[in-house]
């Protein structure tokens, strides 16, 4: 379908003050949102992690956007590589809050492609009556599984003064409170798996909150660990050896393709074969010839919003396969249409065979804007609309009130570490690893 205009939204949400390596969220997140119109009226959507570089980036794309065909997705990427042609190794400001082997500048192109793709398939699958997944070649699976996504937590549920938002969860700054994290969260959704956030209290209490969920739960829940690389290779290890038993997969232990390597090779040594998972460092293509070198990882967390789009992802997962490597889903803080991208390609991807991470149940039900409100997970899962496209309609009231937030706060390119900084510990650095 031709299309007539591509539009650029910047939009905000409340967040809670969930706690990471590199220190706290701010009460808010932005995302920007895309919708390309097509000739017949009907409109294609997507969304991306917000940075004001990218924003600036895809508001210059947008009128060179328009003429092309939705279906073809070649034209649309030279219009992106054509933008950066004289400048293609800048860093995106949203990837300061984990810099921890520096540049990454294949990232850029990707990320800016990728919300025009989405949006561009959504129109397509709108104006031919399929759905995304078929578009990605028809779904290998029905339904999607999704993982809880626990969070070590400050009290308060996101927002500021008069807009401050009810706290869904708690506070959760022990082993105990994060358990019972976790069992509301899957009580609440159905979660079959446990995505744990750590990299933010000493190790040893990592490793009992993993015990207690663990004893929550029983021996067949699946449980992972994220400390977005808060630890030396030493202490990767000695987390490793303590929790071989109870982890599905060990992620981001450590900084890094050749430190990941490091510590399943001394693992390994040891006779302990735990996978090793990244959304760190491997983050694109390039980087899958010397993960191999180094065995660094075993499960790639692919993401769309940064591997760029949903066609690329299904590429990484027929790499995975070549490679005998596992696939698995990153996320960072989202909306219902990278939720209903994330499940459509997860659908279509034969290699992802974990559950999907997922920030949304983190998500205030009074900013989504997708109609019908907050999609609901049934035990733990979405199943793929019969609608069209990517199966949801937008309100645009509901994303004009959201792009309305975005003009009211201050906030803008995500600042974990300074909002640390400013709110609960004046001498909080971003140094890495800590442990
Ligand atoms: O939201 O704090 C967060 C997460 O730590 C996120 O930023 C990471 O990108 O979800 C992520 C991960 O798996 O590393
Ligand atoms: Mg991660």
């Amino acid at each position: 379908m031709k299309i007539t205009q591509m539009n650029v939204t910047p939009i905000a949400m409340a967040d809670p003050p969930l706690r990471n390596a590199p220190g706290i969220h701010e009460p808010y997140v932005n995302r920007i949102i895309v919708e390309l119109v097509g000739e017949n009226g009907l409109s294609g959507w997507g969304e991306q992690a917000y940075s004001t570089t990218l924003l600036a980036d895809l508001q210059a794309i947008a009128p060179h956007i328009v003429g092309i065909d939705s279906t073809d997705q070649a034209a649309i990427m030279r219009v992106v590589e054509g933008h950066f042609a004289d400048d293609d190794d800048r860093i995106d400001p949203i990837l300061r809050n984990f810099r921890t082997d520096v540049r990454k500048p294949g990232m850029t192109i990707p990320r800016a492609f990728s919300p025009i793709e989405v949006a561009a398939l959504d129109l397509t699958g709108r104006s031919l009556g399929v759905r995304v997944v078929d578009l990605l070649g028809g779904p290998v699976r029905d339904r999607v599984s999704f993982s809880a996504y626990l969070f070590y937590k400050h009290a308060g549920g996101g927002g500021e003064g008069e807009d401050k938002r009810p706290d869904e969860y708690g506070e959760a700054m022990t082993p105990e409170q994060v358990t019972r994290q976790a069992r509301q969260m899957i009580d609440t959704h159905g979660f079959k798996s446990i995505k744990f956030k750590g990299g933010v209290l000493e190790p040893a209490l990592e490793i009992e909150s993993v015990r207690q969920m663990r004893a929550e739960f029983g021996p067949d829940m699946p449980i992972r660990i994220d400390p977005n690389c808060a630890w030396t290779v030493e202490t990767s290890i000695k987390v490793a050896q303590d929790l071989q038993n109870e982890l599905e997969y060990f992620e981001d232990p450590t900084a890094s393709i050749p430190g990941m390597g490091e510590v399943r090779a001394a693992l390994l040594a040891q006779g302990i074969d735990l996978p090793q998972a990244t959304n760190m460092c491997v983050t694109e293509f390039s980087q899958i010839p010397e993960s191999l070198q180094h065995d660094a990882v075993q499960v790639i967390l692919g993401d769309h919003h940064y591997w760029g789009g949903l066609r690329a992802t299904t590429q990484l997962g027929r790499i995975c396969e070549v490679f005998g490597i596992g696939m698995s889903m990153h996320s960072n803080t989202h909306f219902a249409i990278s939720l209903m991208a994330m499940t459509h390609v997860a659908a279509a991807t034969r290699a992802l065979t974990y559950d999907v991470d997922t920030h949304y149940p983190w998500l205030d039900a009074g900013d989504e804007f997708a109609v019908g409100g907050k999609i609901r997970f049934e035990d733990g899962s979405l199943a793929i609309p019969d609608a069209p496209g990517l199966g949801i309609e937008i309100d645009r009231a509901g994303l004009q009130r959201q792009h309305e937030l975005f003009l009211r706060i201050p906030y803008r390119d995500r600042d974990d570490v300074g909002h640390m900084q400013r709110t609960v510990d004046p001498n909080w650095t971003e140094h890495l690893p800590r442990w």
